[in-house]
């Protein structure tokens, strides 16, 4: 058993959360924990709103409210989203709350008293028509690094770097919009370079953090340097700064926010009755404290705080693992809250629940690299993966004992079929522990899915309403594999789905909670034959393309990113729908009925058979790709349809004179070739 202190990102309190959030931080991080706790490990997830800074300020002065309103009317709406999307925090906080204050100024008072901070007079942009400093957020202006036209004062969105506002070219007040001027004031400093050695080497040490954030932060202090950075703001919203000479001073958001992590386990341990017990984590040397967060937080997570908690009394641990993911793009363009371009949680679920969004950000994770999230996409991954294959395995097998075998759980004797069935599905499962283990969910999601094929694979082979009739016994055994199976699905889902999960739990009848099973034992216990099934639900609503449409056309109503031009959704669209042809088009296909008089697998291929077939009179050879959906033995004497125009190919030293035609579902898990529905002759025209 591991010890993991785990952490998501402090949002802003600022607005809502969107998908981008989601796919960034939250949801790989509730994965990780659920998955942490199936598996018997002692984790807490602790987060919480940074209430804090410049976003919060202006936001507030853009309604004409005080900062408290926007933080607690965020707090609230943020934290619900995340209790509804199933975000299971062990807790939640904000910053603003009195012991964040405590704690944050003793971190920045041991930081001061062990000759850390610098005291430095700089030169600032001030406002002269709003008469005010403007710190960060306050200036915008291109960016010295990328060109990026709408950088802000503390960072530049396109590139990444952090910037000193004095640095962007062509700089403007985010208040009255007017040019600044430039004034002296004093600050605060933190002085990086105090903490370089031992940063450096730590980092390097590090090879376990995914390459995406150690070749980023590696790149990043060569580029940058470790030098002083301003610690302190001149704004009146914030934590104090904790000298007697700092006057209308508070410290700036950065610093203080991921001190939250801290602050917001100390509320958790009072919360728990043993306010000492922060400490079991905090200052435990067996504990794995992981953050999670997007990857524009990757220099404040990876250089600046660690160097706060180097410059500490206490003993704190340092981070373990920082797992930060790259973007998620919606719809092909860059998420914007500013051009309204985002899908908000709340809102998605108001028409939706939350187990297709967690499964598709999961599947589509941008780990690596950016990921993209469309509505189609969605569509998609619902309708074909989630419900025709998860949910349709279900279905299937439950519905069947229920209206077929009294819906109880039959007993089994198990044979070499059956066992292997669940020894397969137990091995996928043991794979999928090292993948969640390495935050890699798209990997998991795949296997996830292996296994619900496995499952529809066998109920296909064992084809239990014939055994109904001829072997009864059969049936029993056959039946209870696959409720089997569905229990260990279940646990299997539970990370990334945990709502259905629960769901489909009792649909099976177990009694219990799949939060007391364990990961490491799974399929070591099994169903209970002779156990009634519980209530049959439809796991997976399909999504038609009248509700697809529908959030498209919200998207585009009420996001700005229209009036400036035609968006790629739009454009995709327009490619995606199939081109319209005329009838005389449709002529040119010579579509015959065809009928195989011989049929043998191509040895050198994994897909093709090499067919004979008779079109009327005649008799040509196609090659097929059917080989994993059909034996060849039993294609002999079909009546099938064919495309008998097609130009001829050579394919693997075999040649090919026309095109079988088939059907076949999505995922390509099932495929079955077009026969005629009556009888009819060899070489009947179809049209
Ligand atoms: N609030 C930035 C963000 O919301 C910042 C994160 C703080 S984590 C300690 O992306
Ligand atoms: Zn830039």
């Amino acid at each position: 058993m591991a010890k993991f202190l785990v952490t998501s990102a402090l949002i802003y309190a600022n607005g809502p959360i969107h998908l981008g959030h989601m796919a960034g931080a939250y949801l790989p991080a509730d994965i990780f924990v659920r998955f942490r706790r199936l598996n018997g490990d002692d984790v807490i997830h602790i987060s919480g709103t940074d209430d804090h800074g410049v976003p919060i300020t202006i936001r507030a002065e853009k309604e004409g409210v005080t900062p408290r309103e926007i933080v607690d009317r965020y707090h609230r709406l943020i934290h619900d989203s995340y209790t509804k999307f199933g975000i299971s925090f062990d807790n939640y906080s904000g910053t603003s709350r009195p012991k964040h204050y405590e704690i944050s100024s003793k971190i920045f008072t041991d930081l001061y008293e062990n000759g850390h901070v610098l005291k430095k007079e700089e030169q600032q942009f001030y406002d002269e028509v709003s008469k005010r400093f403007l710190p960060d957020r306050y200036v915008e202006g291109t960016c010295p690094k990328c060109g990026y036209e709408r950088a802000r004062g503390d960072q530049c969105d396109k590139c990444g770097s952090l910037l000193n506002s004095l640095e962007l070219i062509n700089p403007r007040s985010a208040l009255s919009n007017a040019t600044p001027v430039i004034k002296s004031t004093t600050h605060w400093y933190l002085k990086l370079q105090d903490f370089e050695e031992r940063l450096i080497q730590w980092i390097e040490g590090n090879k376990h953090w995914k390459d995406n954030v150690r070749k980023f932060i590696l790149g990043w202090i060569r580029k940058e340097g470790l030098h002083e950075r301003a610690i302190t703001r001149d704004l009146d919203w914030g934590i104090p700064v904790p000298l007697a000479e700092a006057i209308n001073k508070v410290l700036y958001v950065w610093f203080d926010a991921p001190i939250g992590y801290i602050s917001s386990t100390v509320e958790w341990a009072e919360r728990m009755g043993q306010p000492e017990k922060w400490r079991d984590y905090w200052e435990g040397k067996d504990v794995k404290l992981v953050h999670f967060i997007g990857k524009d937080n990757i220099p404040f997570h990876a250089v600046i705080w660690p160097a706060v908690l180097m410059g500490q009394n206490e003993p704190y641990i340092l981070p373990y693992d920082i797992p930060a993911n790259e973007y998620l793009t919606l719809e092909g363009e860059k998420i914007s809250t500013s051009l309204n371009w985002a899908i908000w949680i709340n809102e998605y679920l108001e028409c939706f629940p939350p187990d297709p969004l967690r499964y598709f950000l999961a599947a589509n994770a941008p780990e690596t690299k950016d990921a993209d999230f469309s509505w189609k996409s969605f569509q998609e991954r619902n309708n074909e993966e989630l419900a025709n294959i998860l949910g349709n395995f279900a279905n299937r097998s439950l519905t069947f004992i229920r209206n077929q075998m009294d819906n109880k759980i039959p007993k089994a004797v198990y044979q070499k079929a059956e066992n292997e069935l669940l020894d397969k599905a137990k091995e996928i499962v043991k794979d999928m522990t090292a993948n969640f283990a390495n935050y890699k969910v798209r990997e998991a999601v795949k296997q996830l899915m292996d296994i619900a094929r496995l499952g529809n694979k066998y109920f296909d082979e064992m084809k239990p309403w014939e055994l109904k009739k001829s072997d009864p016994a059969r049936l029993d055994t056959v039946m209870n594999a696959c409720v089997n199976l569905l229990r260990i699905l279940s646990i299997a889902m539970y990370p990334i789905l945990p709502f259905s999960a629960e769901k489909l739990w009792v649909m099976i009848g177990e009694p219990g909670k799949i939060t007391e099973e364990r990961w490491d034992t799974l399929g070591a216990k099994s169903a209970q034959p002779g156990r009634t099934l519980g209530e049959l639900e439809i796991l997976f609503e399909k999504y038609d393309d009248d509700v697809i449409k529908r959030e498209t056309d919200k998207l585009l109503a009420k996001s700005n990113l229209k009036k400036q031009g035609e968006t790629k959704m739009e454009e995709n669209a327009k490619t995606d729908a199939p081109a319209l042809i005329s009838i005389d088009e449709f002529k040119k296909f010579d579509i015959r009925v065809a009928e195989i008089i011989h049929a043998e697998p191509l040895e050198k291929s994994k897909k093709l058979i090499k067919l004979k077939v008779k079109v009327g009179d005649i008799e040509k050879q196609i090659l097929a790709g059917i080989k994993e959906f059909y034996p060849a033995d039993q294609l002999v004497g079909k009546k099938i349809v064919i495309l008998n125009n097609l130009e001829p190919a050579t394919l693997m030293g075999e040649k090919s004179e026309g095109m079988l035609l088939a059907a076949s579902n999505g995922d390509r898990s099932v495929l079955s070739l077009l026969t005629p529905d009556r009888d009819m002759e060899s070489g009947g025209k179809i049209s």
